[in-house]
């Protein structure tokens, strides 16, 4: 089938509909939906602009004070029953998925799988909300911590992941007895909207069991920079979510740390692999070309700049070659498809920016011409372009988000170490080596500098229930699994006396 015969506004409106969704929503609005798939017409959903969203933060804090004061394990009901929602709806979300983000079918539907693994993470964590008991030096006196609900938690999410990284951050805040309000990408609104339908239903299901949820404790505002702002500057939002640009991150973050919120920030990575001497270069030729050329190289953790040892560079290089030459770009909605669409033609204009100034600086381009304009104009597919560069400058210090993999040779272990860290971002990094003196050095403190450090698997893909996230200009927050939901809650930490002396601690005397 060419992109031509697809009919994806139908599909994404019909998907919408079984949702519940009423078309006014999605299709009588201001900002114009776009496939990237096809580059045809999706709909246009309603927007709000900054005083309805702070009307909807004021909202969501009121009934913040209410969902703070249910148990923590009854919270944790509704995320399992939003699980099961998911689980209901995986193959409809995952399929709106391809067809607004453009990823391939079995991404789709893995984004979706990743938002039904984080509900069962927060279902567990909902009873594990675990804080120490602590040793005083005082005699009849009992030390521990707490952890307590935090306020309205403000959510930024990508087009990139447009449903998952609003779970992660969704079920966390929600266990944790917090409310939430969530922007999304001005590129992928409809996924949200069908996103909340889902979190909807679940709802409902929760209040018909006989629980108790306040109006507001979940709302989607779909609008542009404004509405943004408005979340980052209120004075209600104790915590705001962000993931996109380091840009981005250098605008919201000054601010929340103006009014001395919180922050999680997940911005740019340009992200890195080693290939030493010893590894399998089976292996590592395809978890190279499923992180580099994966989702058309815009995850925030995709491959981006591959350091090759001089003993393995003319075998593997030339595997990879072949294999930029032959994966099949296309459809992301066809099976067989492994590289799909760049999101818009910014995207694409980007990438050849990119690789103009690569070539300015030395390096060999393979790849990165325009394929399928002849079938639609509007989209914009690539073959994934490998590069071959002397050394590691110009567009190679840079996140681009597109499939450009920057090949550079080494000889030595430490120097390859070094290029690992000399960027700005330190987001993933991974190595591919069967000595274990170099996978323990790269995952040691004199190692890769990044928040994930992988051994023979990529750099992108990360399962929910590690913590996610990165150093440097990536911004530092951690979301997802470990004890990232410490973020989302405020510890207090209680001293009892159950004696009836009042010794002062470190051995004060104040005897009035
Ligand atoms: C992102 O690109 O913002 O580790 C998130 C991964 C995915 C999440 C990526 N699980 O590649």
């Amino acid at each position: 089938m060419t992109l031509t015969t697809y009919d994806l506004a139908a599909e994404a409106g019909a998907i919408l509909s079984r949702l519940g969704v009423p078309a006014a929503i999605w299709k009588e609005g201001t900002l114009a939906v776009r496939s990237p798939v096809t580059g045809e017409a999706l709909g246009s959903a309603q927007e709000v602009g900054p005083a309805e969203a702070t009307k909807a933060i004021d909202a969501a804090h009121k009934a913040f004070l209410e969902w703070r004061l249910v148990p923590a394990p009854k919270r944790g009901e509704l995320i399992r029953l939003l699980g099961e929602e998911l689980r209901a709806a995986k193959s409809e979300l995952g399929r709106l998925v391809s067809i607004e983000a453009g990823k391939i079918t079995s991404e789709g539907l893995g984004e979706v799988q990743e938002m039904i693994d984080i509900c069962d993470f927060a279902v567990g964590l909902s009873r594990q909300l675990y804080g120490l008991t602590i040793a005083t030096e005082r005699a009849d006196h009992r030390m521990m911590e707490t952890w307590h609900p935090l306020g309205v938690v403000g959510i930024i999410s990508a087009f990139n992941f447009p449903v998952a990284v609003w779970s992660w951050n969704a079920a966390l805040a929600l266990v944790a007895g917090n409310s939430i309000v969530w922007k999304p990408s001005e590129k992928t609104p409809l996924t949200a909207i069908a996103s909340h339908a889902i979190f909807e239903k679940a709802l409902k299901r929760y209040v018909e069991a006989g629980y108790t949820a306040p109006d507001g404790l979940s709302t989607l505002l779909i609008g542009g920079a404004a509405v943004g702002e408005a979340l980052v500057d209120h004075p209600k939002v104790p915590l705001v979510s962000a993931t996109g640009s380091t840009r981005m991150g250098r605008a919201v973050g000054p601010k929340l740390a103006g009014r001395f919120a919180r922050a999680i920030l997940e911005l740019g990575g340009n992200n890195a692999a080693i290939v030493t001497p010893s590894a399998n270069l089976d292996l590592t030729l395809r978890g190279v070309a499923f992180a580099a050329m994966g989702t058309a190289g815009q995850r925030c953790t995709s491959l981006r700049r591959l350091f090759v040892h001089e003993s393995v560079y003319d075998t593997l290089v030339p595997r990879l070659k072949k294999a930029y030459g032959s994966v099949p770009v296309g459809n992301p909605l066809e099976a067989g498809t492994l590289v799909g669409p760049l999101i818009d033609e910014a995207a694409f204009n980007g990438m050849q920016k990119a690789l103009e100034e690569a070539k300015a600086a030395g390096g060999s381009v393979s790849g990165g011409e325009r394929l399928l304009a002849n079938e639609a104009a509007n989209a914009f597919y690539v073959r994934p372009a490998i590069v071959e560069m002397p050394e590691q400058v110009g567009p190679v210090v840079e996140e681009t988000f597109a499939p450009i993999l920057y090949v550079i040779k080494y000889s030595n272990f430490d120097d390859a170490l070094e290029l690992n860290n000399a960027v700005p971002q330190g987001l993933s990094s991974s190595i591919f080596t069967n000595d274990v003196r170099e996978a323990e050095a790269f995952t040691s403190a004199r190692g890769s500098d990044c928040g994930i450090a992988n051994v023979n698997i990529g750099p992108s893909g990360a399962e929910i229930g590690g913590a996610f996230g990165g150093e440097k200009e990536t911004g530092g927050g951690r979301e997802s699994g470990s004890d990232a939901w410490k973020a989302y809650m405020r510890r207090a930490t209680n001293t009892i006396n159950y004696g009836s002396s009042l010794p002062l601690a470190q051995g004060v005397k104040f005897d009035v």
